[in-house]
Protein backbone atom coordinates (compact mmCIF):
# COMPACT_ATOMS: atom_id res chain seq x y z
CA UNK A 1 0.00 0.00 0.00
CA UNK A 2 1.07 3.32 -0.91
CA UNK A 3 1.78 5.61 2.00
CA UNK A 4 1.15 10.14 1.28
CA UNK A 5 2.70 11.90 3.91
CA UNK A 6 0.76 15.48 4.78
CA UNK A 7 2.69 17.83 6.21
CA UNK A 8 0.88 21.38 6.89
CA UNK A 9 2.63 24.86 7.61
CA UNK A 10 1.74 27.77 8.42
CA UNK A 11 5.02 29.99 9.17
CA UNK A 12 7.18 27.52 10.52
CA UNK A 13 10.34 28.56 9.11
CA UNK A 14 12.12 27.07 12.20
CA UNK A 15 11.30 23.55 11.55
CA UNK A 16 9.92 23.07 8.50
CA UNK A 17 13.67 22.01 7.12
CA UNK A 18 14.00 19.40 9.76
CA UNK A 19 10.60 18.13 9.54
CA UNK A 20 10.30 18.10 5.74
CA UNK A 21 13.72 16.14 5.31
CA UNK A 22 13.04 13.60 7.82
CA UNK A 23 9.63 13.11 5.76
CA UNK A 24 11.53 12.57 2.22
CA UNK A 25 14.72 10.47 3.73
CA UNK A 26 13.10 8.27 6.46
CA UNK A 27 10.05 7.41 3.84
CA UNK A 28 11.80 7.11 0.29
CA UNK A 29 9.02 5.08 -1.10
CA UNK A 30 6.56 7.43 0.16
CA UNK A 31 4.74 10.50 -1.48
CA UNK A 32 5.38 13.50 0.30
CA UNK A 33 3.05 16.53 0.05
CA UNK A 34 4.02 20.20 1.67
CA UNK A 35 0.49 22.55 1.64
CA UNK A 36 1.46 26.02 2.62
CA UNK A 37 -1.36 27.81 4.37
CA UNK A 38 -0.29 30.78 3.25
CA UNK A 39 2.82 31.32 5.24
CA UNK A 40 4.45 34.77 5.16
CA UNK A 41 7.52 33.94 6.67
CA UNK A 42 10.44 32.79 5.29
CA UNK A 43 8.57 29.12 4.88
CA UNK A 44 8.52 29.59 0.89
CA UNK A 45 12.02 30.11 0.56
CA UNK A 46 12.74 27.09 2.65
CA UNK A 47 10.85 25.44 0.85
CA UNK A 48 12.01 25.83 -2.74
CA UNK A 49 15.61 25.34 -1.81
CA UNK A 50 14.72 22.00 -0.16
CA UNK A 51 13.33 20.98 -3.91
CA UNK A 52 16.37 21.24 -5.46
CA UNK A 53 17.50 17.62 -3.14
CA UNK A 54 14.93 16.36 -2.48
CA UNK A 55 11.73 15.17 -3.74
CA UNK A 56 7.75 16.40 -2.46
CA UNK A 57 5.03 17.99 -4.03
CA UNK A 58 4.43 21.61 -2.83
CA UNK A 59 1.57 23.46 -3.01
CA UNK A 60 0.97 26.82 -1.55
CA UNK A 61 -2.47 28.33 -0.47
CA UNK A 62 -2.71 31.85 -1.58
CA UNK A 63 -3.79 33.14 1.85
CA UNK A 64 -4.31 31.44 4.97
CA UNK A 65 -7.33 28.77 5.26
CA UNK A 66 -6.88 27.19 8.23
CA UNK A 67 -5.42 23.76 9.46
CA UNK A 68 -8.27 21.78 8.33
CA UNK A 69 -8.44 23.36 4.73
CA UNK A 70 -4.83 22.40 4.49
CA UNK A 71 -5.40 18.92 5.29
CA UNK A 72 -8.32 18.49 3.13
CA UNK A 73 -6.05 19.84 -0.07
CA UNK A 74 -3.38 17.39 0.89
CA UNK A 75 -5.60 14.58 1.07
CA UNK A 76 -7.50 15.40 -2.48
CA UNK A 77 -4.17 15.81 -3.88
CA UNK A 78 -3.06 12.31 -2.42
CA UNK A 79 -2.54 9.34 -4.49
CA UNK A 80 -1.33 6.90 -1.89
CA UNK A 81 -3.67 4.52 0.09
CA UNK A 82 -2.55 5.49 3.62
CA UNK A 83 -2.65 8.89 4.84
CA UNK A 84 -0.19 9.96 7.23
CA UNK A 85 -0.77 13.58 8.61
CA UNK A 86 2.65 15.35 10.12
CA UNK A 87 2.82 18.29 11.64
CA UNK A 88 5.49 21.02 11.02
CA UNK A 89 6.88 22.49 14.10
CA UNK A 90 8.12 19.26 15.26
CA UNK A 91 11.59 17.70 15.94
CA UNK A 92 13.62 14.86 16.69
CA UNK A 93 12.04 13.06 14.44
CA UNK A 94 13.75 9.44 13.96
CA UNK A 95 12.31 6.44 11.72
CA UNK A 96 11.22 4.45 14.15
CA UNK A 97 8.60 6.88 14.70
CA UNK A 98 6.94 6.41 11.22
CA UNK A 99 6.87 2.82 11.81
CA UNK A 100 5.42 2.84 14.43
CA UNK A 101 2.81 5.17 13.38
CA UNK A 102 2.25 3.42 10.07
CA UNK A 103 2.65 -1.01 10.92
CA UNK A 104 -0.80 -0.94 12.87
CA UNK A 105 -2.45 0.30 9.56
CA UNK A 106 -0.09 -2.23 6.91
CA UNK A 107 -1.18 -4.86 9.87
CA UNK A 108 -4.93 -4.10 9.86
CA UNK A 109 -4.75 -3.88 13.70
CA UNK A 110 -6.21 -0.58 13.95
CA UNK A 111 -8.13 1.89 11.55
CA UNK A 112 -6.34 5.26 12.64
CA UNK A 113 -2.96 5.88 14.22
CA UNK A 114 -2.49 8.80 16.61
CA UNK A 115 1.17 9.42 17.94
CA UNK A 116 2.08 12.02 21.05
CA UNK A 117 5.24 13.12 21.05
CA UNK A 118 6.84 12.16 24.48
CA UNK A 119 8.30 15.68 25.03
CA UNK A 120 6.20 17.90 26.06
CA UNK A 121 5.03 20.04 28.64
CA UNK A 122 2.21 17.10 29.54
CA UNK A 123 2.87 14.06 30.53
CA UNK A 124 1.76 11.61 27.55
CA UNK A 125 -0.33 8.58 30.08
CA UNK A 126 -2.46 12.37 31.70
CA UNK A 127 -2.56 14.72 28.63
CA UNK A 128 -5.99 15.26 27.92
CA UNK A 129 -4.62 16.48 24.04
CA UNK A 130 -3.22 13.46 23.09
CA UNK A 131 -6.16 12.67 20.80
CA UNK A 132 -5.70 16.04 18.73
CA UNK A 133 -2.02 15.10 17.46
CA UNK A 134 -1.20 16.33 14.47
CA UNK A 135 0.61 12.62 13.71
CA UNK A 136 -2.13 10.45 12.53
CA UNK A 137 -2.10 7.63 10.05
CA UNK A 138 -5.55 6.38 8.48
CA UNK A 139 -6.89 5.15 5.05
CA UNK A 140 -7.89 7.23 2.21
CA UNK A 141 -11.26 5.67 1.69
CA UNK A 142 -11.63 6.21 5.86
CA UNK A 143 -11.62 9.80 5.44
CA UNK A 144 -12.44 10.48 1.95
CA UNK A 145 -16.55 10.35 3.05
CA UNK A 146 -16.34 13.61 5.11
CA UNK A 147 -14.04 15.66 3.06
CA UNK A 148 -16.41 18.06 2.81
CA UNK A 149 -17.97 18.29 6.15
CA UNK A 150 -14.35 18.90 7.59
CA UNK A 151 -12.79 21.69 5.16
CA UNK A 152 -14.04 24.46 7.10
CA UNK A 153 -13.51 23.58 10.99
CA UNK A 154 -10.50 24.84 11.51
CA UNK A 155 -8.69 23.18 14.99
CA UNK A 156 -12.03 21.13 14.89
CA UNK A 157 -10.42 18.72 12.26
CA UNK A 158 -8.85 16.20 14.99
CA UNK A 159 -12.15 16.45 16.69
CA UNK A 160 -14.35 15.41 14.44
CA UNK A 161 -11.59 12.75 12.36
CA UNK A 162 -11.69 11.34 16.22
CA UNK A 163 -15.75 11.45 17.05
CA UNK A 164 -16.60 9.88 12.99
CA UNK A 165 -14.08 7.09 13.95
CA UNK A 166 -15.29 6.08 16.87
CA UNK A 167 -19.01 6.25 15.60
CA UNK A 168 -18.18 4.16 12.57
CA UNK A 169 -16.65 1.59 15.36
CA UNK A 170 -13.50 2.08 14.17
CA UNK A 171 -10.09 0.79 16.04
CA UNK A 172 -8.05 3.78 17.47
CA UNK A 173 -4.64 3.49 18.71
CA UNK A 174 -2.34 5.79 20.32
CA UNK A 175 1.02 5.56 20.32
CA UNK A 176 4.10 7.16 22.55
CA UNK A 177 6.45 8.51 20.46
CA UNK A 178 9.68 8.06 22.34
CA UNK A 179 12.27 11.67 21.99
CA UNK A 180 9.78 13.34 19.04
CA UNK A 181 9.12 16.85 20.10
CA UNK A 182 6.38 18.85 19.78
CA UNK A 183 6.27 22.47 21.25
CA UNK A 184 3.36 23.74 22.93
CA UNK A 185 2.26 27.13 21.48
CA UNK A 186 3.32 28.94 24.96
CA UNK A 187 6.54 28.18 23.86
CA UNK A 188 6.35 28.68 19.99
CA UNK A 189 5.07 32.59 20.54
CA UNK A 190 4.23 35.45 22.95
CA UNK A 191 2.18 34.40 25.72
CA UNK A 192 -0.84 37.09 24.22
CA UNK A 193 -0.50 35.50 21.02
CA UNK A 194 -0.98 31.98 22.26
CA UNK A 195 -3.63 32.79 24.90
CA UNK A 196 -5.56 33.99 21.63
CA UNK A 197 -5.10 30.90 19.90
CA UNK A 198 -5.62 28.50 22.75
CA UNK A 199 -9.43 30.25 23.19
CA UNK A 200 -9.97 30.01 18.69
CA UNK A 201 -8.76 26.73 18.86
CA UNK A 202 -11.08 25.71 22.12
CA UNK A 203 -13.94 27.65 20.63
CA UNK A 204 -13.46 25.57 17.17
CA UNK A 205 -13.57 22.65 18.50
CA UNK A 206 -15.85 22.88 21.08
CA UNK A 207 -18.50 24.01 18.02
CA UNK A 208 -17.41 21.06 16.53
CA UNK A 209 -18.75 18.74 19.30
CA UNK A 210 -22.00 20.82 19.96
CA UNK A 211 -22.70 20.71 15.91
CA UNK A 212 -21.79 16.94 15.71
CA UNK A 213 -23.56 15.64 18.74
CA UNK A 214 -24.76 13.48 16.51
CA UNK A 215 -21.85 11.68 15.92
CA UNK A 216 -21.79 11.78 19.85
CA UNK A 217 -24.96 9.95 20.31
CA UNK A 218 -23.80 7.19 17.63
CA UNK A 219 -20.64 6.25 19.60
CA UNK A 220 -22.40 6.20 23.15
CA UNK A 221 -24.84 3.63 21.14
CA UNK A 222 -22.21 1.85 19.39
CA UNK A 223 -20.25 1.18 22.97
CA UNK A 224 -23.31 0.43 24.80
CA UNK A 225 -24.11 -2.09 21.90
CA UNK A 226 -20.64 -3.50 21.98
CA UNK A 227 -20.83 -3.79 25.96
CA UNK A 228 -24.20 -5.95 25.45
CA UNK A 229 -22.94 -8.00 23.00
CA UNK A 230 -20.00 -8.78 24.93
CA UNK A 231 -22.27 -9.84 28.12
CA UNK A 232 -24.29 -11.92 26.35
CA UNK A 233 -21.70 -13.95 24.59
CA UNK A 234 -20.40 -14.02 28.16
CA UNK A 235 -23.83 -15.18 30.05
CA UNK A 236 -24.91 -17.52 26.27
CA UNK A 237 -21.27 -19.14 26.87
CA UNK A 238 -21.80 -19.84 30.67
CA UNK A 239 -25.18 -20.98 30.18
CA UNK A 240 -23.84 -23.76 27.70
CA UNK A 241 -21.34 -24.87 30.29
N1 LIG B 1 -1.78 27.88 13.85
C1 LIG B 1 -2.05 27.42 12.61
N2 LIG B 1 -1.41 26.33 12.19
C2 LIG B 1 -1.66 25.90 10.96
C3 LIG B 1 -2.59 26.58 10.14
N3 LIG B 1 -2.62 25.95 8.99
C4 LIG B 1 -1.76 24.92 9.08
N4 LIG B 1 -1.17 24.89 10.29
C5 LIG B 1 -0.16 23.88 10.74
O1 LIG B 1 -0.82 22.95 11.61
C6 LIG B 1 0.09 22.41 12.56
C7 LIG B 1 -0.46 22.52 13.96
O2 LIG B 1 -0.58 23.87 14.33
P1 LIG B 1 -0.24 24.39 15.81
O3 LIG B 1 -0.52 25.84 15.85
O4 LIG B 1 1.11 23.92 16.23
O5 LIG B 1 -1.38 23.69 16.68
P2 LIG B 1 -1.33 22.45 17.64
O6 LIG B 1 -0.01 21.78 17.60
O7 LIG B 1 -2.52 21.63 17.30
O8 LIG B 1 -1.65 23.11 19.02
P3 LIG B 1 -0.70 23.42 20.30
O9 LIG B 1 -0.10 22.16 20.76
O10 LIG B 1 -1.68 23.98 21.28
O11 LIG B 1 0.29 24.42 19.84
C8 LIG B 1 1.41 23.13 12.34
O12 LIG B 1 2.21 22.32 11.51
C9 LIG B 1 0.99 24.40 11.61
O13 LIG B 1 2.03 24.94 10.85
C10 LIG B 1 -3.25 27.74 10.60
O14 LIG B 1 -4.05 28.39 9.95
N5 LIG B 1 -2.95 28.12 11.84
MG1 LIG C 1 1.92 22.34 17.22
Amino acid sequence: MKVSIIICTYNEEKTIANVVISCCKFNPESEIIVIDDGSIDKTEKIIKELAQNYSFIYEKLPVNKGKSWAMVRGVEISTGDIILFFDADVSNIKQSHFNELLDPIYLNSAEMVLGQASETIINYRIDPFKSLTGERALLKKDILPILNDIREIRFGIETFINLYFLSEGKRIKYIKLDGFYHPSKWIKTSPTKAIKEFISEGQEIALTLVKNHNLVTQHINYSIKKQVNKFSEYFLQRLHK
